[in-house]
């Protein structure tokens, strides 16, 4: 299996970073092909716990080659301090080669993305403000900087001046906010440009020799199905295609090299930020989910919106990106409930809907259609194979394997990258 496709199912925070790094022992490449500063990864390795936000999560495998896709936008001040942190702990950051035409978050980015969403006010999106969404619209604008542009001085400047001409006019006239200077924006971006220019490559052409040569590649999806720019709750989604397709895009690869597309689902369902969300607890359940799962964002810190599994999603997942298979997480979250609700179909407005509906007006209007599952008490922390799982939470993993639309071939049961049971 030499190129696999690893992408979030739902609203992101599926656990991503620990399925990618239970897969590393396998891999010889991960590849982070979208998004940016945004994501937000934890891993638990036996004591230690790393929160991964630019870096690909097979950074912590040793033998792994993590990589950059042109798809990710870099914010060089956060690679260069992400870079440190894990060195100072230890963790082997060498082999890190990124993308010359992944697009550059420049300082600027920042600003607006802060900006706009305090104008937006009661309109906002609920972006982590980290300028992701500004550096891709100036991208899909041809105003944006790549990384390529900081080895060559004279076509950065053209390039700063370029993207600051119309910003720095609404930063002014209609934000109340001091131009930016080309020349101290330029200055920042230099000072990385040493730094940066070993790991700098031609990602498409690494990968693709790397896939003659039979090595297995990983590509690492951030945020996830729902937040896609085109598949998900536009325009509550983030500024990236976060579906399986994207890895060809941001990596350079084409779909007929892809072997295998696994989707993470949690066994509830989370998300930050705002948006439609048809199974959302606003009660004491789903303050029990957010404490019991302990559902609070990894970048931001900001407290994730919690409900009930929902398989209409999961279902949309499988076909838009094409799912060979599930890895179900958090399962172990859902032990002590009496009995599970699980979303098997919308009503909308009195009329029932087993697909996502057509417009998002409808989908804002959504509300679910519940089968109930019975719950379990034990404690499945220690669980490894189905057998030692309790015959409800058994029962749970197959109901929806059944309505979810492909297998689920391994279950998280904690933190831990051991803590997993594999069914397939
Ligand atoms: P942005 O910043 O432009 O990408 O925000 C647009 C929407 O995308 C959502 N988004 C996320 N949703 C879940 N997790 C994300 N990463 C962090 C984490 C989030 C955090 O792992 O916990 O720490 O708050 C992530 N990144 C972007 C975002 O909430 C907006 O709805
Ligand atoms: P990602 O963005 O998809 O990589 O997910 P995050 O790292 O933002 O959030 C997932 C959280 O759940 C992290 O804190 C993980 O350590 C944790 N996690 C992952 N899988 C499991 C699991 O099976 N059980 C439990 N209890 N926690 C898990
Ligand atoms: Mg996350």
């Amino acid at each position: 299996m030499p190129a696999i496709v690893l992408v979030g199912a739902q609203w992101g925070d599926e656990g991503k970073g620990k399925a990618t790094d239970a897969l590393g022992a396998r891999v010889d490449y991960v590849v982070k092909f979208n998004g940016g500063n945004n994501a937000g990864h934890t891993v638990v390795v036996g004591d230690e716990k790393y929160a991964l936000h630019l870096l690909p999560s097979g950074i912590l495998t040793p033998g792994v080659t993590p990589v950059i896709g042109n798809g990710v936008v870099v914010d060089l001040s956060v690679l260069f301090e992400e870079l440190e942190a894990m060195t100072a702990r230890g963790v082997d950051c060498s082999k890190l080669l990124v993308s010359a035409s992944a697009h550059v978050i420049a300082p600027y980015h920042r600003v607006l993305d802060q900006v706009t969403e305090r104008f937006l006010g009661k309109r906002k999106i609920g972006t982590t403000g980290r300028g992701v969404g500004p550096s891709y619209a100036d991208k899909i604008n041809r105003v944006g900087i790549r990384v390529q542009d900081l080895f060559d001085e004279s076509i950065l400047r053209q390039k700063v001046e370029g993207a600051l001409d119309q910003k720095n006019h609404l930063l002014v006239k209609h934000y109340n906010r001091r131009a930016v200077s080309v020349d101290e924006t330029v200055e920042t971006l230099l000072s990385y440009a040493d730094r940066l220019r070993p790991m700098v490559t031609d990602v498409s052409l690494e990968l693709s020799r790397a896939l003659d040569r039979d090595e297995v590649v990983l590509f690492e999806g951030g945020q996830a199905t729902m937040l896609d720019i085109d598949h998900g709750t536009y325009p509550f989604v983030t500024s990236s295609s976060a579906t399986a397709a994207g890895a060809c895009t941001g990596a350079g690869i084409p779909p007929n090299r892809i072997d295998r597309i696994v989707a993470v689902v949690k066994a509830y369902t989370t998300r930050v930020g705002e948006g439609p969300f048809p199974t959302e607890l606003l009660d004491a359940d789903g303050e029990k989910l957010r404490q019991d799962g302990g559902e609070f964002g990894t970048t931001t810190g900001r407290p994730r919106r919690t409900g009930w599994y929902d398989a209409v999603i999961s279902r949309y997942a499988a076909r838009i990106n094409g799912v060979t298979d599930f890895v179900l997480t958090k399962l172990d979250t859902l032990t002590g409930w009496e009995r599970i609700p699980v979303c098997v179909a919308y009503d909308v407005d009195g009329v029932r809907h087993d697909e996502i509906p057509m417009s998002q007006t409808d989908f804002h209007h959504a509300t679910p259609v519940y089968e109930y599952f019975d719950g379990w008490t034990e404690d499945i922390s220690a669980a490894r194979s189905t057998s030692d799982l309790p015959k409800n939470a058994q029962a749970y993993v197959e109901a929806l394997e059944q309505i979810s639309g492909a297998r689920i071939s391994a279950v998280g049961v904690g933190p831990d990258r051991e803590q997993t049971v594999v069914r397939h």
